[in-house]
């Protein structure tokens, strides 16, 4: 059996990793930040069986004290302070966890156990204003944000401990993904959260920013089981895991929208655009300009044919398909809500 360590346990990506580790029969064990109430996160259907360590990214004897408790055989880094607008309000936080973070966990594994494999969540984000169309391994990296920054920290440490010291370790450079455990400050989420309330009457309209940059979305759920794969080849190497699509934040409400029977006709410009309900002509968009960043990344466009090739990897959940689970879920997580509020 074996021992596997995973970061940023109770996120989105954490929790559907943690759930192919138990199926494929791994100690899982999760690092957890200590709170005030005590929060499991999106792994609180499966918390009796994960063993839960005390850590953080930015204190390096917690990690050691992590990688000596687990023994892992596997560690899989996926704790950061993930949210690039938070990235400009806490540049140094998102630095000490998301770039020094990675240093801490690889100086760990080194000390305790060298022979352990790594796995670091690097991100599309570092290829911001984009060299090339589609990004693929060798394409030049343009950060836009100091989460961007952090992360490309984050990628070379991870190349260079693999280089220098010969550890196993490898870089997934994941293009956005989402799933029904996204939170609910990405847009992805927000929109079919407001789209569940718009319907079911409990919100009049949505609020957002650009409208117009390009993401190339896919569901988590497909690329946990690409970190799995990474870790399970006899050399350690850096992949890119995209669907080859990609898709403006309007075609991603409009795709939400339409999932729930309502149309969207668009009017207006710039911050003024509005979108409106076709049907009754109330406006339920709306742009606001405190959701616009300071520097944008206007398209990412990911090439997964490397991951295809060697990993074997391929996505199973479409563009289609993602937007209807997170609609389906928002939509029963609101009735609930508004079921309770009633009571
Ligand atoms: P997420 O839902 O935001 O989860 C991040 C996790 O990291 C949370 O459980 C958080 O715990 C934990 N964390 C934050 N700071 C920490 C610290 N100082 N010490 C220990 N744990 C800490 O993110 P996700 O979407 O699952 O993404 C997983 C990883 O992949 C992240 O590294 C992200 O940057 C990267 N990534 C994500 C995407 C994507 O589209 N989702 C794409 C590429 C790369 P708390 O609850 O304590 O905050
Ligand atoms: O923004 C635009 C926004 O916050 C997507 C993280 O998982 O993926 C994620 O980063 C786009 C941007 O994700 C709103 O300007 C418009 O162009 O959902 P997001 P992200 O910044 O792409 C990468 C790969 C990661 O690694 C990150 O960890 O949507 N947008 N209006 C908006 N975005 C938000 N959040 N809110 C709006 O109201």
């Amino acid at each position: 059996m074996k021992n596997a360590l995973v970061t940023g346990i109770a996120g989105q990506d954490g929790s559907y990793l943690a759930e192919l580790l138990l199926e494929k029969g791994y100690n899982v064990y999760g690092i957890m930040r200590r709170k005030a109430v005590v929060d499991y996160g999106n792994v609180v259907h499966i918390k009796d069986k994960i063993h839960f360590i005390y850590a953080d990214m930015t204190d390096v004897v917690s990690l050691i004290n992590a990688m000596k408790i687990s023994q892992a055989d596997e560690v899989y880094n996926l704790a950061a302070q993930s949210f690039v607008t938070t990235s400009w309000e806490q540049p140094l936080a998102t630095a000490q966890i998301d770039a020094l973070g990675v240093a801490n966990m690889l100086e760990a594994i080194r000390i305790v156990k060298p022979s352990c494999r790594f796995y670091q969540a690097s991100t599309s984000e570092m290829f911001g204003l984009v060299q090339e169309i589609p990004q693929r391994e060798t394409t030049p990296f343009y950060p836009r944000s100091p989460y961007g920054v952090a992360k490309v920290y984050g990628h070379w440490i991870t190349k260079n401990y693999r280089e220098s010291y010969g550890l196993f370790a490898c870089s997934g450079i994941l293009f956005n993904h989402e799933s029904e455990r996204r939170g609910k400050e990405f847009v992805t989420r927000k929109i079919t959260d407001a789209v569940a309330r718009i319907k079911q009457g409990v919100q009049d309209y949505i609020e957002l920013g650009n409208m117009d940059s390009k993401r190339d979305w896919g569901h988590s759920k497909d690329y946990v089981y690409a970190m799995w794969l990474m870790l399970q080849q006899d050399k350690a190497d850096d992949y890119v895991i995209a669907t080859n699509e990609t898709r403006t934040v309007r075609e991603f409400l409009e795709t939400a929208f339409a999932k729930v029977g309502i149309s969207v006709e668009w009017t207006g410009f710039g911050v003024d655009e509005v979108g409106m309900d076709k049907e009754t002509g109330k406006v339920i968009i709306k742009v606001n300009k405190k959701f616009f960043r300071p520097a944008e990344v206007d398209i990412l466009l990911g090439n997964p044919e490397k991951a295809e090739s060697v990993l074997g990897w391929k996505r199973e959940i479409s563009f289609d398909e993602l937007v209807e689970r997170m609609v389906k879920n928002d939509m029963e997580l609101v009735k609930r809500e508004i079921a309770y509020n009633n009571l």
